[in-house]
């Protein structure tokens, strides 16, 4: 190998070692001392190769000049590559990342849409003195129907209806057993609700599930006019649906309650856009004052106590709070409808 050809040689190696550092550099600093290296003036070891030109024949000079330019340019050309990529990574200096922005927030899940008015009607009623009550799902004819005075050739004690397990026991279809079973073990003065999951037999439907959560309520005390039943109804009505929520109460029929009332609203929906619609009259609930048998069969004196009672359908009120045509929706747990419902 003559003299020109081994210096090409060597100045491919630095070129290879040169550029392979300069990839392998993650700081300016080590940038700049790997151009100190191969391209300084004095000590660089390819700069080394082009003061050494002198010592070449005149026919060697212009091949081996060519080749350390060529290797410098590209050295130098990487160089600064790598530092212009070191500092769009965030190097020192520049100000792409923005230590005050709020992290992201991975997705956490949230409560149910029906769970979210449960606990929203629960406060209603924490704030008016009501507690809670529960009690079993599994039910005797006495505590569903007989203890509420409704016979047991009532139509909705058929079996049509009632979900019967095999030794005569029933899922309740209602939540009023809790109320009955309360007032066994309680004295008055009475002020529960009582919310909890109840089975029907029905076919599902928009506005039909077979089982379906209630939350009932019940006050029992000396002296409970029609006055307190209507009060007590409106303003919670108006809680839940807005202070100006217009309430009417429809008469109506049920065995464990005399007079008997459907309570409706007529309200505005404001839609997760924001735009709104005010409806017609919508049934929330179910009520009346406590029929006096009913006292009777708990053992209280019907003539000193009086009461009222309620109910309603959680998912029903969300329905209708949320706008939702078809009642399934919530009972389906598709996590694109659910997520609708999270909250912040
Ligand atoms: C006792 C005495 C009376 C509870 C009542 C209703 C009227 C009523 C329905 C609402 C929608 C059931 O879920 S729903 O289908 N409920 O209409 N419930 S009065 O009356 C009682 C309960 C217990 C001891």
């Amino acid at each position: 190998m003559s003299g020109h050809e081994s210096l090409i040689e060597a100045l491919r190696v630095l070129e290879i070692q040169a550029l392979e550092a300069v990839s392998a550099a993650t700081d300016p600093d080590a940038l700049e001392a790997l151009r100190i290296h191969f391209l300084g003036r004095k000590e660089g070891q390819i700069s080394g190769i082009l003061r050494g030109l002198g010592s070449l024949s005149p026919q060697e000079r212009p091949a081996v000049g060519a080749e350390a330019n060529r290797v410098k340019e590209r050295v130098q050309g990487a160089l600064e590559e790598r530092k212009a990529a070191l500092e769009a990574e965030g190097g020192e200096g520049t100000a792409d990342f923005d230590l005050s922005l709020p992290g992201s927030v991975g997705w956490r899940g949230g409560r149910h849409p029906v769970t979210q008015v449960i606990d929203e009607l629960w406060s209603i009623f924490r704030s008016m003195g009501f507690t809670r009550a529960r009690g079993p799902e599994v039910e005797t004819d006495w505590y569903n129907f007989v203890a509420l005075n409704t016979p047991l050739d009532h139509p909705a004690v058929d079996e049509a209806d009632t979900l019967y397990l095999k030794n005569g026991l029933l899922l309740r279809t209602h939540t009023s057993p809790v109320q009955i079973r309360t007032m066994e073990t309680h004295e008055p003065p009475i002020r529960i609700i009582a919310p909890g999951m109840v089975y029907r037999r029905d076919t599902p439907d928009s506005s039909h599930t077979p089982g379906f959560l209630q939350l009932e309520g019940l006050v029992v005390d000396e002296g409970i006019t029609f006055i307190d039943f209507k009060a007590t109804l409106a303003e919670f009505a108006r809680r839940f649906w807005g202070p100006g929520t217009q309430v009417r109460f429809r008469p109506s029929f049920f065995p464990f309650t005399e007079p008997s009332a459907e309570v409706d609203v007529k309200r505005v929906i404001t839609r997760p856009d924001g735009t709104t619609e005010e409806t017609d009259w919508v049934e929330i609930m179910g009520a009346g004052m406590v029929d006096p048998a009913v006292l009777d069969n708990v053992g209280y004196d019907s003539e000193r106590y009086t009461g009222f009672a309620f109910g309603m359908g959680p998912a029903r009120i969300a329905a209708l709070k949320y706008g939702i045509r078809d009642i399934r929706c919530f009972f389906e747990n598709d996590i694109r409808f659910l997520n609708q419902f999270a909250q912040p």
